[in-house]
């Protein structure tokens, strides 16, 4: 090796490798916990006293040639970027997506040709309202946005948990998102759409009517993001070989199943853990439990699109899965969490337009103005355009541009051609364009006058929003009609309360009535005048119920037990065996989280003290304190109100020998005692219990639990 080849004598860090700056590799010495990494500035230069500034004397001013100290307030000066407009809180991680049925006769898309072959994937699901450190169960729509690193490019599919949107045009969604925030004088209410601002933009934009009923539905307040179903929303097209396309809607199919909390539920795991939704997704992925989806295809041709009853650009409507059914052609599987937060779910960038070969648009006047704004949005948010080049964002294929410079250039091409067509040959020429495998647009006819105008089939705002309506459970229906009376009974202004009934009597009479007499409205106001004439014969569509879409077992799902010090022993590892046989969780509440002395001597830590594991955080309740425990608890409001919420929220409640004390002390007469309490008398019984908890909730309970 030459002298000029020589490397440097110390492995060198490179910039994108996840390990620099948290000091592997390099200089170590030994300390009282053992060999650690020497401290650095930014600069590399070790630091020797990370505790005190440099002054002069013990109580002297500081010196301003204290570069350690200077240079670490800059950057924790500067740590904070702009969050996200829309979906600032968010959680991120990693997987891979496998395609298991090839679609190689529809799309030239090389992800979707090889079943078996696995590309990697990061997903980011989100909130939509609130901001960065909001709560994670607000009523809202849920972002699910996938970005695919596959081998001929990034793929986004940067979709909702709802599959229609709340206005037509993307001229209108500042208007809509402004309503939704904060109201800008008084800067509240956060992550809330109970307000008179977002009342009022939807009572006058009857095309949101469609996806606020979904926003009223329990789909808004989701138990896991594991149980979420993602939709692309617009129609996009697969260009085949011969250059045929054909229309498609995205489709993710959680393999848990879909699953809901109860309102008055998510309102108290809001206090209770404002991170439940992260928690979860975290908790899932460490244990190996990995979160999984089918991703889904709705495919159909310019037939059905001329002859369906909507325009298939109107990203307010949706095409029920009856309809054209929702093919399966792949699985999305989350085995990751981050290594860092900030670098990776943070800093991820989203782009509708990041699509690759075999996929393109279409004229959704919706889409076509999101390919305009998320480049432009993160251009701001990340500081200008070389976000590509965050290892998050990069794909993973090789890829080779001109593009050069700008702010945190990491990798600018490196030779002396920087501009094509050159001359400067194989070598050092670069890349070039290359006509059989680059992307290439479909091409489209299009003619037409300038206009600001949308299409006729645009104007039927209320007849799939009845059909939503109709296909749910009357379980579901029920928690519709009280999600707008306490989302109006929170709006201050009584003329938009009254706009919003004037057109749920377009949607359903029972269900306009209802809320009416729920917000205690005096006068029924006049239907609002429909710009097209309702269709009211639309068929119900069950895949729109999220009950008829649950869950087959009870995996994935986590049991609270209230332990105290006596418990029975062989009752409680039988309810854990059953639980873990099933696949669900368990977590220990009790009087101290250290620990409780079980009937047979033994210790066992707890998860929770009961003032912090309230029952809103579990999805099915056992109660197995001793005699004496139950005594105790009995004076704890905490533990009456595990109860009392687990029975409001129609939780299955596992009953121990020693637990009617207790139960009474929550208020509960012998008569509440119904089908949802399951008594758990010997080991023996535990395994039926996880099996009663497949149904989920015990819902006939609610009839009881609501009187207003
Ligand atoms: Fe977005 N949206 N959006 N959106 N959206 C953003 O991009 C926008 C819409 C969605 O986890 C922003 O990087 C416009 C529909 C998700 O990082 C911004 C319109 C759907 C995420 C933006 C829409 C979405 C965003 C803000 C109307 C479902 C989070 C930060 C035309 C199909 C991605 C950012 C993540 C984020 C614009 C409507 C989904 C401002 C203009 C419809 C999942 O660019």
């Amino acid at each position: 090796m030459s002298t000029k080849e020589k490397k440097p004598d110390y492995e060198q860090v490179t910039v994108g490798d996840q390990s620099f700056g948290r000091g592997e590799g390099g200089e170590t010495h030994q300390t009282a916990t053992g060999e650690v990494p020497t401290l650095t500035t930014a600069q590399g230069v070790p630091v020797a006293d990370d505790q005190n500034t440099l002054r002069v004397g013990s109580r002297g001013p500081a010196l301003l040639e204290d570069f350690h100290f200077r240079e670490k307030i800059f950057h924790f000066d500067h740590e904070r970027i702009p969050e996200r407009v829309v979906h600032a809180r968010g959680y991120g991680a990693h997987g891979y997506f496998e395609l298991t049925d090839s679609l190689s006769d529809i799309t030239t898309a090389d992800v979707l040709q090889r079943p078996g072959e696995r590309v990697p994937a990061f997903v980011r699901l989100s909130t939509v309202a609130g901001g960065r450190g909001s709560s994670d169960l607000p009523r809202d729509i849920r972002g699910f946005a996938v970005k695919l690193y596959t081998k001929e490019g990034n793929w986004d599919i940067v979709g909702n948990n709802a599959p229609v949107f709340f206005v037509q045009d993307a001229i209108k969604f500042p208007d809509f998102v402004h309503s939704i925030k904060e109201e800008p004088d008084r800067g509240f209410p956060q992550a809330q759409s109970a307000h008179d601002n977002l009342w009022d933009f939807v009572s006058l934009s009857p095309e949101s009517m469609h996806a606020i009923m979904w926003a009223m539905s329990d789909r808004a307040i989701p138990r896991s993001l594991r149980f979420i179903e993602g939709f692309g929303v617009h129609t996009f097209r697969f260009v085949s070989k011969e250059g045929n396309s054909t229309f498609v809607k995205f489709h993710w199919k959680p393999k848990a199943g879909l699953q809901s909390v109860v309102w008055n539920e998510a309102l108290k795991i809001n206090g209770a853990d404002p991170d439940f939704h992260r928690r979860d997704l975290w908790d899932a992925i460490t244990s190996g439990d990995f979160p999984e989806w089918e991703l889904g295809v709705q495919l159909f041709d310019d037939e059905f699109a001329d002859n369906f009853d909507f325009d298939i650009l109107d990203a307010t409507k949706l095409i029920p899965e009856e309809l054209v059914p929702v093919r399966r052609i792949g699985r999305l599987v989350l085995d990751r969490v981050v290594d860092n937060f900030f670098a990776e779910t943070e800093q991820v960038a989203f782009c509708t337009q990041n699509v690759v070969s075999g996929i393109d648009f279409t004229n959704d006047p919706l889409l076509q103005g999101r390919n305009f704004s998320y480049l432009d949005t993160q251009l701001k948010r990340l500081g200008g355009p070389n976000f590509t080049h965050i290892p998050v964002n990069a794909p993973k294929c090789p890829f080779h541009t001109f593009q050069q410079d700008g702010h945190a250039a990491m990798h600018n091409p490196k030779g002396r051609a920087n501009y094509e067509p050159n001359s400067w040959g194989p070598e050092v020429g670069g890349a070039r364009e290359n006509p059989a495998r680059g992307y290439k647009s479909y091409v489209a006819q299009e003619s037409g006058e300038t206009r600001r105008e949308r299409a006729e089939l645009f104007a039927d705002h209320y007849s799939q929003t009845r059909q939503f309506y109709i296909s749910q459970t009357k379980t579901e229906q029920v928690h519709i009609q009280q999600a707008y009376t306490f989302e109006l009974s929170k709006v201050e202004t009584p003329a938009i309360r009254s706009r919003v009934v004037s057109h749920l009597l377009n949607i359903d009479k029972e269900l306009a009535l209802t809320v009416a007499k729920g917000i205690g409205l005096e006068k029924l106001p006049e239907a609002a005048p429909p710009a097209r004439p309702v269709i009211d014969d639309l068929p119900p569509s069950p895949a729109l119920s999220i009950l008829k879409n649950g869950p087959k077992t009870f995996a994935g799902r986590k049991i609270g037990i209230l332990v105290t010090d006596g418990t029975d022993a062989a009752l409680l590892k039988a309810v854990c065996d059953a639980a873990k046989a099933e696949g669900t969780n368990v977590e220990l509440v009790g009087p101290q989280v250290g620990g409780v002395k079980l009937s047979d001597g033994s210790m066992v830590p707890l998860g929770q003290k009961i003032n912090g594991g309230p029952s809103v955080l579990y999805d099915a309740v056992v109660l197995l304190p001793s005699a004496a425990g139950a005594k105790l608890l009995s004076h704890e409001a905490t533990a009456r109100d595990f109860i009392n919420d687990a029975y409001a929220h129609a939780k299955f409640i596992g009953v121990g020998p020693d637990a009617t004390p207790l139960i009474a002390r929550a208020g509960l007469q012998p008569s509440d005692m119904d089908k949802g309490f399951v008594t758990l008398t010997a080991p023996g019984d535990a395994a039926g219990f996880i099996t009663t908890c497949r149904a989920v909730r015990f819902w006939e309970r609610e009839s009881k639990v609501h009187a207003v």
